[in-house]
């Protein structure tokens, strides 16, 4: 069976439960405790060279990380992955817009609010952060606004990353109200077959007010 490294907070994570929710394919979950170095083992980083979540292991004993890598090889041969090389290249684009404009903008704003981390990041780092996640709505309320998903006219792993951490941006402390065509491709996202509702507060994990080493 599929064995799923996660760390329960993590939206990266999420993404990959999320597809493997969608796809009813069974696994098994070894947590990975980031705060407290687990990441960080030699073990662990043949696992993921980063030390960070997601990473899969397959039953093949294979492994493979990086979160938009694994749903896109779940995904394969699946309808969360269009089979022509067009429809597939518009996938990647916004696999690479989600890891360049959401995940480290978003994301990390998300990450230091949640977790208490804001007052001791610089003026300068919090600005970029937030200015670079304005952007990054900007341009999928505008891209959204002509479709009813941003790789065409169905939903995707692309929709499935997106949404990971640029659906939770009130709790990076960012208003959702001028991005009205980005709040109904939220609802859409929602009412997808199996999708996951539940996700993991970083107040579950005592050890995450701690900086990452
Ligand atoms: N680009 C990576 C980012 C993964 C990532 O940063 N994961 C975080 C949790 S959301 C983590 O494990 N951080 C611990 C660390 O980097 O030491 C992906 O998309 O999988």
């Amino acid at each position: 069976m599929l064995t799923l490294f996660d760390y329960l907070p993590s939206q990266n994570a999420w993404k990959v439960r999320q597809l493997l929710n969608h796809l009813q394919r069974p696994y098994r979950t070894e947590l990975v405790s980031i705060f407290e170095g687990e990441g960080k083992t030699d073990a662990y980083r043949r696992i993921n060279p980063t030390g960070s979540v997601p990473a899969i292991r397959l039953e093949n004993g294979c492994v493979l990380a990086e979160s938009n890598a694994i749903l896109g090889y779940l995904a394969e041969g699946t309808p969360y992955l269009p089979d022509d090389s067009f429809g597939r290249a518009k996938v990647q684009q916004w696999l690479f817009f989600e890891q360049q404009y959401v995940e480290p903008m978003i994301g990390s704003l998300r990450f230091w609010t949640m977790t208490g981390k804001l007052p001791h990041r610089s003026a300068p780092m919090i600005k970029a952060r937030r200015s670079g996640s304005l952007k990054a709505l900007q341009i999928l309320n505008v891209e959204l606004a002509t479709r009813a998903f941003i790789a065409g006219d169905r939903y995707t792993i692309a929709d499935l990353s997106l949404f990971a951490y640029a659906s939770r941006a009130e709790e990076a402390g960012l208003s959702l109200q001028p991005y009205p065509a980005f709040r109904q491709w939220i609802t859409r996202v929602q009412e997808q077959p199996g999708f996951l509702a539940e996700i993991y507060p970083y107040s579950i994990d005592p050890h995450s007010v701690k900086e990452l080493g």
